[in-house]
């Protein structure tokens, strides 16, 4: 198959290409694996939406199929307990809220923070992916958009009772973004992804649900500098 013009310089069989993406592969897999429970548990907590969560999390059970197909394909083994850490902080801080009944707190970590992580990562993986693995993750990010936007339209409804949650939530989880982003930059640009275009991409898609949800620009400037001090 013809590659387009990103990929022509990235050699998909390379020993250095496949060092990298054992280690991209397993957080991607580990990443649709936590979210997929994670929905499963945000179902428990807002039984109102059981319905639709659980079609959310089905959807992140075959995003993780599709993403191990991508590392068979390339003949790469997973690196999960290095993906396991990798997920530790914001896997432990939605276990918590989930334990203590924090709805928002759950919905800030999976369906914001998480799935804008998602749509950066997928969107910039795209244009530089193996012909295979790009087919997959262009379905892939399709859905994380429906996903973004159940917590998106959620905590819209429920702005005023949410917000104070909301900013203790993102003071404590934002932080996270960025060193997980700092733990993996070498391996993406290994890839062809850059941290800057990574970064960039996050913030736009994190900003821009801020303020669907409600949130004043004042309120978003003080929301998103909580990532520059990590
Ligand atoms: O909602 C979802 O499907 C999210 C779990 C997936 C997260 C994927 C995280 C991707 C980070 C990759 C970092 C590459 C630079
Ligand atoms: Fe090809
Ligand atoms: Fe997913
Ligand atoms: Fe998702």
């Amino acid at each position: 198959m013809q590659q387009v013009a990103a990929t022509s310089e990235i050699d998909f069989h390379s020993e250095t290409y496949k060092d990298a993406y054992s280690r991209i592969n397993a957080i991607v897999i580990e990443g649709e694996q936590e979210a997929y429970e994670n929905y499963i548990r945000l179902a428990e907590m807002l039984p109102e939406f059981k319905d639709e969560l659980i079609r959310l999390s089905k959807m992140e059970n075959r995003h993780k199929k599709g993403f191990e197909a991508c590392g068979r394909n390339l003949q790469v083994t997973p690196d999960m307990q290095f993906a396991r850490e990798f997920f530790s902080g914001l896997h432990q801080n939605f276990q918590q809220a989930a334990a203590a009944g924090q709805v928002v707190t759950c919905l800030l970590i999976q369906s914001l923070i998480i799935e804008c992580f998602a749509i950066a990562a997928y969107n910039i993986y795209i244009p530089c992916a193996d012909d295979f693995a790009r087919k997959i993750t262009e379905g892939v990010v399709k859905d994380e958009y429906t996903h973004l936007n159940f917590g998106e339209v959620w905590l819209k409804d429920n702005f005023e009772q949410s917000k104070a949650e909301l900013e203790a939530a993102n003071r404590q989880n934002l932080p996270i973004v960025w060193q997980m982003l700092n733990k993996v930059e070498d391996d993406a640009r290994v890839l062809g992804m850059e941290k800057d275009a990574l970064v960039e991409d996050f913030m736009i898609q994190y900003v821009e649900t801020l303020a669907n949800i409600g949130f004043s620009n004042r309120d978003i400037m003080r929301l998103s500098a909580y990532g520059l001090q990590a």
